[in-house]
């Protein structure tokens, strides 16, 4: 018998056990797969459905998060007229990241990924979505409340919905242009939320190209250690 706890609780509701040989297929078919993601900065201006965007913000949304307050939230800009704004506010910044606020030895390792402080995919790509931590949010009754582990909770929702994302078919870039504060204002959000990252999505442009550099991942025994 489990041990009677002060909490409601419900059977695990949908967990599924495989077989080992199913379970070395399914682990291997979800590397393969998530393998084939890759960080685009060249995107078609071909547009895609809000409700595939809004069932891929439905899986982000499942992350695990410090006390289930859920931490985040998603603005997805699809205006023209934002996502220029976006662009000269990102831009701006750019511009004084790469012209030496860096330092030398940041600007060096970005070489290999050609960035620059030119960032026409925000205006091009379909949806830009800019991805918010609250610090404190509002529970059931209203009440605000500190939220926890709040940087954790919204990278691991950030890694689910780039996933399904690219599970979809759709191509991702996770932009960070810093500081990044115009994005309350653009997006309407309150001081107690701070940006994380703005993720842009869309269709690959037809010709998109990537950095080499991008495609050499670390081998497993330098990634990972086994204490048996
Ligand atoms: N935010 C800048 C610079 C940049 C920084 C890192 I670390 C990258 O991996 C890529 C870019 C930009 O978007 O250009």
């Amino acid at each position: 018998m489990m041990p009677t706890r002060d909490f409601e609780s419900v059977p695990l509701p949908d967990y599924r056990e495989y077989p080992l040989e199913e379970m070395r297929e399914r682990a291997e078919a979800f590397r393969a797969e998530i393998a084939r993601r890759h960080t685009v900065r060249d995107f078609s201006p071909r547009p895609v459905p809000r409700d595939i965007i809004e069932t891929c913000l439905r899986a982000a949304g499942t992350a695990p998060n410090g006390a289930n307050h859920q931490p985040w939230h998603f603005a997805v800009i699809g205006d023209p007229a934002l996502k220029a704004r976006i662009r000269a506010a990102a831009e701006e910044e750019e511009r004084a990241f790469y012209a030496g606020k860096a330092g030398e030895e940041w600007l060096a390792a970005l070489r290999p990924l050609g960035t620059d402080p030119q960032k026409p995919f925000l205006e091009i790509a379909p949806w830009l979505i800019a991805i918010f931590g609250a610090r404190s949010s509002p529970s059931a009754d209203g009440v605000m409340r500190k939220n926890y582990y709040v940087p954790e909770s919204v990278s691991i929702a950030t890694g689910f919905l780039i996933a399904a994302l690219h599970h979809a078919g759709l191509a991702t870039l996770t932009h960070t242009p810093s500081p990044m504060g115009f994005l309350n204002e653009i997006c309407r959000r309150p001081a107690q939320e701070k940006p994380y990252i703005l993720l842009v999505t869309g269709y690959p442009a037809a010709d998109a190209h990537i950095p080499r550099h991008a495609t050499e991942k670390k081998p497993l025994a330098e990634i990972a250690s086994f204490l048996i």
